[in-house]
């Protein structure tokens, strides 16, 4: 038979009328045998043994095979024996040689390595045999049908033994025995855990059949038959995990057109998940069409089902993790012409049957907890509490982002510090607005005083929540600049100035970030208050002149006052606000510690203010209103 390069083979099984299956004599499989078993190493070596099994279970699942025993032998081989029909016996009608030898020494197209389809249960029997002989040194087989017994013997894919009879026989199925080839394989030598975890798993997925392992090697010998099938591995798996199951096992099952799928779930005391997706008894190690659709089905089910019976707080909505938490389950489908995708080929790529699983499980499942409430409200308050502490997670998480933020050492772009390190010397002005703060910064003496200009309509008593005031862009500067931290971990001998001194104008919106300020320290930085070193500057409310001469007036009775004392045709101006002055003008009414009047806030002044603000802050609209009446009415008219 001529060979044909493999990189020039369709990418699909579209070889024409004649539905050409032989490609290709075996020599190509041990050339390159890592196209049709994945890898030489022990994975590949394990491989073959699958490839043999899988042929039982075909038999198996057309309901004439009961028993497959897996003989690990001392000289290294590995036999496989079931109790089916066994292969026909004549000749194969197409390549006039006896059918047995054709299966294993001609290479049929759709192996899971070559591309193409894969053979389901019930379809083409014996497909990696050949792959198999290809690899082996030396593979004897013993056919047993209609009570004869039949033999054929091959080596490194080759016959050696013509194919005979052999005799009569009460025996019946197939035995093959082969020695896997250490000129192919990195190692030789079969490992017991591994073929047995296989093969545990092919009885879970092919509930009733039984199998036996037993190694020669060892004595060891065990022996796996499920009658629940995928229902049992779920609870095996829960077993193996040492998690206590929270309620019976959920089965759903479905088909359409010639896909099936089957789902075994249930939940138990853990957090954490094992799902397990077979797709025609393959391990999809990397999940796939099956699995995505088994997870949406799953969520929109419990969220369905949540809202139905009201048991959700809010907008409270489940996510896909939430109803994984602790949940043990199996997929298993079965299709014809399986796609798979990824390096390894062991992730199921067909669409439809993403459909298929997702509809079962979200319908199936939906009838099930209308029918078992009870196990329906474990499961969902199981869900709930994940989804509730996976929020509570984020929180902390923010917090400890916001926390690591304010224990940053780095101070506030928009300050401008002074020289001075000493703290009793120092002075930090908290300035309303970008103008008024750089007009401070122009006329300030540096060597002592430092400038943070806050961004006015700090706070909009509106909309504005308590939780996100204190995470706000304002507030997270202050805290850089005094250095404390807040709350339990304010720690006042890290305070960088001695005096705090709030600069706000004397109008609704100056009076508001007051309040605001006062009402931040007074509950998270108390000590700063209690010792007194917090201060309100008092900017003038009027200038009054006469000529040259001119005073400042910080209330209406001083104005009246500096009128009468300049005496004639003395003028009085108001301040609109402090970004209104030249910086002359603020270093001499307001910032000169010679001239300035500075008003200590005192625990009083803080527990008006915190009780302000939550009127400012409160759900009661009334008392809100009252207060902006009340203080519109003080207020400048053009702000
Ligand atoms: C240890 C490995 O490979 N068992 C097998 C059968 C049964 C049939 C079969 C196998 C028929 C026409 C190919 C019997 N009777 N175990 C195995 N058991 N192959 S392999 O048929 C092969 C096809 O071309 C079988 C009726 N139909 C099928």
């Amino acid at each position: 038979m001529e060979e044909m390069n493999m990189n020039q083979m369709p990418e699909e099984n579209n070889y024409g009328d004649s539905q050409i299956q032989v490609l290709e004599g075996l020599e190509a499989v041990r050339k390159r045998p890592g196209m049709y078993i994945g890898t030489t190493s022990v994975k590949g070596l394990h491989h073959l043994i699958s490839e043999i099994v899988d042929n039982s279970i075909d038999e198996a699942l057309a309901g004439f095979c009961k028993n497959i025993t897996v003989t690990l032998h001392s000289d290294g081989s590995c036999e496989v024996r079931d109790d089916g029909r066994g292969v026909p016996a004549g000749i194969h009608p197409t390549v006039g040689k006896p059918t047995l030898e054709v299966i294993y020494t001609i290479l049929h197209a759709g192996g899971k390595f070559g591309g193409g389809g894969y053979k389901i249960a019930g379809g083409l029997h014996g497909v990696g045999a050949s792959v198999v002989n290809a690899l082996s040194k030396r593979v004897e087989v013993r056919n047993h049908r209609d009570g004869k017994g039949y033999y054929i013997a091959f080596e490194r894919g080759n016959v050696v033994e013509d194919f005979r009879e052999t005799g009569d026989t009460e025996v019946h199925g197939l035995h093959v025995r082969f020695w896997p080839d250490e000129e192919i394989f990195e190692t030789v030598e079969f490992d017991y855990e591994t073929v047995k975890t296989r093969l545990r798993e092919q009885s879970f997925l092919n509930a009733g059949v039984s199998i036996t392992i037993a190694d020669e090697r060892s004595g060891q010998e065990e022996n796996f038959c499920f009658e629940g099938g995928i229902k049992s591995f779920v609870e095996f798996l829960n077993h193996k995990k040492g998690a206590d199951p929270i309620h019976p096992v959920i089965y759903v099952n479905g088909e359409k057109g010639s896909s099936q799928a089957e789902i075994a779930l249930q939940y138990n005391d853990s957090i954490t998940d094992s799902i397990l997706s077979f797709a025609n008894n393959m391990h999809t190690v990397d999940g796939g069409t099956h699995e995505t659709g088994f997870k949406v089905g799953l969520t929109k089910a419990l969220n369905d089902y949540g809202k139905k019976y009201n048991v959700f707080k809010n907008d409270e909505k489940l996510t896909g993790d939430d109803v994984r938490e602790g949940l043990s389950a199996v997929i298993s489908v079965k299709l014809e012409d399986a796609q798979f995708e990824s390096q390894t080929k062991a992730k199921l790529g067909n669409s439809e049957i993403r459909t298929l699983v997702e509809s079962i499980v979200n319908e199936k499942l939906s009838v099930f907890f209308e029918e078992n409430p009870e196990t329906a409200r474990t499961i969902i308050e199981k869900s709930i509490l994940a989804a509730r502490a996976r929020e509570a997670a984020k929180r902390a998480r923010e917090l400890t982002r916001r926390k690591g933020l304010l224990e940053s050492s780095s101070l506030p772009g928009k300050l401008a510090d002074c020289n001075e390190r000493r703290m009793e010397y120092t002075e930090l002005y908290l300035v309303e607005g970008d103008s008024a703060g750089g007009t401070a910064k122009d006329c300030r003496d540096s060597r002592f005083q430092a400038i943070l200009p806050l961004r006015g309509k700090i706070l909009n008593v509106e909309k504005n929540r308590i939780d996100r005031i204190y995470s706000s862009v304002q507030i997270i500067p202050i805290i850089l600049a005094l250095g404390t931290g807040i709350g339990s971990e304010f720690d006042i001998s890290k305070l960088r100035y001695g005096k705090i001194i709030i600069m706000a104008d004397a109008d609704v919106d100056g009076s508001h970030i007051k309040t605001l300020l006062l009402t931040f320290f007074f509950r998270h930085m108390r000590p700063l208050i209690d010792a007194g070193h917090v201060y309100a500057a008092m900017p003038p409310l009027y200038k009054v002149y006469r000529g040259k001469q001119q005073r400042y007036a910080f209330s209406d009775e001083e104005r009246d006052m500096y009128i009468e004392e300049l005496g004639g045709n003395a003028q009085a101006e108001r301040y609109k606000g402090l970004g209104e002055m030249d910086p002359d003008q603020l270093w001499d009414t307001t910032m000169d510690p010679e001239k300035r009047i500075l008003k200590r806030i005192t625990v009083e002044d803080a527990v008006e203010a915190d009780a302000l603000f939550n009127v400012l802050m409160g759900d009661k609209v009334e008392p809100r209103r009252e207060f902006i009446e009340l203080n519109a009415k003080y207020a400048n008219l053009d702000t």
